[in-house]
């Protein structure tokens, strides 16, 4: 999601959800899967989910660090600062946010978990992204922390007892949020923005189509040279 959208949304979880919605029967099942719970009027609920799907979305959180570098070997480091857009964020700019939302969100789950009846702040992304200089930090520390947390919260996670489940607290801009809504939205998070990164790639790479060779070579080994090479810029 862009920056620009962003700061015309008051609901940043809401607007995932849309966009979840809109990439419905695309190629990936592990990227693109409706919530369980969007059908839901309000979002303070903790008992739509069975246990055997609640367990299969929260393997599907613990492994999202793991797909998200997966992608990331695929994309040449290079273009991680290209932008399709002015207003859009790039690849670099999206890792340095999913890292904020970890850290944030890291924070909100044990809020549920530990102090249910307590208010919590808003995390603003738009503002985060536009004022704590992403631009200068490390994408490499970002992707740490989020693999580091998103271990620890999965590893909270799947030792809760089950009435924890229906814990709910109250959200400055969300309305009540139960721990299932929280981990139901979280779990789309990462998914969301890798395909955000591959549509940059995808812009990126109409505008910067690859050099033809000087002339062509039929020297066995050519094309893969050129291949390996390709390999290493990811
Ligand atoms: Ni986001």
């Amino acid at each position: 999601m862009t920056e620009k959208v962003r700061r015309n949304s008051p609901r940043h979880w809401n607007k995932h959800e849309i966009s979840s919605l809109i990439h419905i029967g695309a190629s990936s099942k592990t990227v693109f899967r409706t919530s369980k719970l969007s059908n839901k009027a309000n979002g303070v609920l903790g008992d739509c989910m069975t246990r055997d799907e609640r367990r299969q979305m929260l393997e599907s959180f613990g492994r999202s660090p793991a797909l998200l570098a997966t992608v990331l070997r695929q994309l040449p480091k290079k273009m991680w600062l290209y932008k399709p857009t002015p207003p859009r964020w790039s690849i670099h700019e999206i890792i340095l946010h999913l890292a904020d939302s970890e850290a944030s969100s890291y924070v909100l789950c044990r809020h549920l978990i530990a102090e249910p009846d307590r208010a919590v702040a808003k995390f603003d992304a738009a503002r985060w992204a536009s004022t704590l200089g992403y631009f200068h930090q490390s994408t490499r520390e970002a992707l740490e922390i989020i693999r580091r947390l998103r271990r620890m919260t999965y590893g909270l996670l799947v030792t809760l007892p089950e009435p924890v489940w229906l814990h709910a607290l109250e959200h400055s801009t969300e309305g009540k949020i139960s721990l299932e809504t929280w981990m139901d939205r979280q779990e789309r998070h990462i998914p969301h923005h890798i395909e955000q990164m591959k549509q940059n790639y995808e812009a990126w790479f109409r505008t910067h189509p690859p050099r033809k060779p000087a002339s062509r070579s039929s020297r066995p080994g050519a094309q893969s040279r050129v291949m390996s090479l390709s390999a290493e810029l990811c």
